[in-house]
C-alpha cells in the first residue's frame, strides 16, 4: 500500500473589501483607480478580489459606485471580509488576487 502523501492547500488571499488601489484603507481614491482602470486603460488593482466591491464576480462601474455608496451615503453594508478588516473571499470566483496588500 503506498503511503498516504498530505498537500498543502494554497493559502486563500487576504483583502479588504473595496480596496482597489490596494492602499490598506478604503476611500474615495480607490472608486477613482478603478474608473481609471475600467475606462481610462489605467493600472489594473493590485488584488481584483478587493476591487470587486459587490463580491459579484466581475469588476464594472457598480463596483465604484458601491464605494461611493459606502463612503458617502452610509447606505450600503460592506461585503465580507469588510472594508476595515483583511479576510477571504467567502465566494468563489474567477477574480485573481495577485498582489494581496499587506495585512496584519
Ligand atoms: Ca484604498
Ligand atoms: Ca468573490
Amino acid at each position: 500500500m503506498r503511503p498516504l502523501r498530505l498537500e498543502r492547500c494554497p493559502e486563500p488571499a487576504l483583502f479588504r473589501r473595496g480596496d482597489a488601489d490596494g492602499s490598506g484603507s478604503l476611500g474615495i481614491g480607490d472608486a477613482i483607480f478603478l474608473l481609471g482602470y475600467l475606462f481610462l486603460g489605467g493600472r489594473a488593482p493590485p488584488c481584483l478580489d478587493a476591487a470587486d466591491s459587490g463580491d459579484s464576480g466581475a469588476l464594472d462601474l457598480s463596483d465604484a459606485v458601491f464605494v461611493l455608496e459606502l463612503l458617502f451615503l452610509g447606505g450600503r453594508e460592506p461585503l465580507p471580509p469588510g472594508p476595515s478588516t483583511c479576510g477571504p473571499d467567502p465566494t468563489e470566483d474567477a477574480l485573481a488576487c495577485a498582489e494581496p496588500p499587506a495585512c496584519p
